[in-house]
């Protein structure tokens, strides 16, 4: 693999152990996947904060989210000997049928006047509500249309993973717009402006039987509607991008085309990132895309970890020629790496 990737020196740049956690007897356990933008002369991040109680050997516990509960929680709990318990993903686990995560995520917002020191706030921007986020919401990305962000992001519950939406204009109120897609699907991102009249989405339904982790695109008129789906690009057995693909944040306008940084998980489960460049004018094709990976877990905070092995982004802010990619290592903390755009599309030629 070519690394394109210049990793901020100060990495890590946030930890769990800097953000308080939502209620005092939980802990923030995994901190990752942050939406990035810029809002006036600071750059903000929306933080996936994936808490839960401290584990007591022996058991496994979780909480969900349930409003007929007295405190609007409730505690899944099993013992870690009990047969009817499947868990060998640390990020979930079975009961007699029935699929928990291991920890609930909010999203909390972190500020920087440099894009490399980050503070973070001390309670939750946005939290799971309805029946549709039960065991939280993850993984944001930031669009700025307009003078309005849309945050698009995955809304978890027994119901299934399926993509949110809300839209705010001052990171202070937040307006949500329901599901815009409904399961199995995450991973969508809005492209910043409209092509050929329509509003464009990327997003990964996931395919039970045929089909399979799939990059899809979809436009819409209003940001909420969305139709016209077509599947973009599929995994490529073998390779780097074998079992799963997904978009990271927007795609960045160049004049070559739309270039989208994506992730994707080879048949090991490592994850890494990797470009597509999409037609100007009809994004559903694509142009070029990367035959080996731009970054990948090297560093010792990607390769250990929550989920040791992951690189994975949904969030970036673009300044002239200089791409700055947020990203979760090892589904722990969060980290910081800057590319070339014009390195990244030489890449692609170079093939
Ligand atoms: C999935 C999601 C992400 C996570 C990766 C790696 O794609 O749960 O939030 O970072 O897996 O674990």
């Amino acid at each position: 693999m070519h690394e394109l990737a210049t990793r901020f020196p100060t990495n890590p740049i946030l930890s769990p152990a800097q953000i308080k956690p939502s209620r005092p007897d939980w802990a923030v356990e995994c901190l990752l996947n942050p939406g990035a933008f810029r809002y006036g002369q600071r750059t903000g991040l929306l933080l996936r904060v994936a808490e839960r109680p401290p584990q007591e050997a022996g058991w496994v516990s979780t909480p969900v989210l349930d409003p007929t509960s007295p405190d609007g929680v409730r505690l899944v709990r099993y013992r870690t000997s009990d047969p009817k318990l499947k868990a060998t993903d640390p990020r979930g686990f079975e009961y007699e049928g029935a699929f928990y995560l291991t920890t609930l995520s909010h999203l909390r917002l972190a500020w920087s006047d440099d894009g490399v020191a980050f503070t973070a706030d001390a309670k939750p921007a946005l939290s799971g509500h309805g029946p549709h986020e039960t065991f939280g919401i993850e993984d944001s990305r930031v669009a700025q249309i307009g003078a309005d962000y849309y945050l698009t992001y995955t809304a978890v519950s027994q119901c299934g993973v399926a993509v949110a939406a809300s839209r705010t204009a001052d990171w202070k109120t937040f307006e949500s717009l329901g599901l815009i897609f409904p399961p199995h699907n995450k991973d969508c991102a809005l492209f910043e402006q409209r092509v050929g009249g329509s509003y464009r989405a990327l997003h990964r339904p996931t395919g039970v039987g045929i089909g399979g982790n799939y990059l899809w695109i979809a436009s819409s008129p209003d940001l909420r509607h969305w139709g016209d789906h077509r599947c973009l690009a599929m995994t490529r057995p073998g390779q780097w991008d074998a079992q799963r693909i997904g978009a990271g944040a927007s795609p960045i306008r160049t004049d070559a085309g739309w270039l989208e940084i994506y992730h994707a998980a080879d048949d090991s489960g490592i994850y890494r990132l990797g470009l597509l460049l999409l037609d100007l004018d009809d994004p559903s094709k694509i142009l070029a895309r990367s035959a080996s990976p731009i970054m990948g877990p090297e560093s010792d905070y990607e390769k250990t970890g929550f989920l040791g092995g992951v690189v994975f982004t949904n969030g970036h802010i673009v300044d002239g020629d200089k791409v700055t990619v947020y990203y979760g290592a090892a589904d722990t903390v969060v980290c910081g790496a800057t590319f070339s755009i014009a390195e990244l599309l030489r890449s692609l030629a170079a093939r």
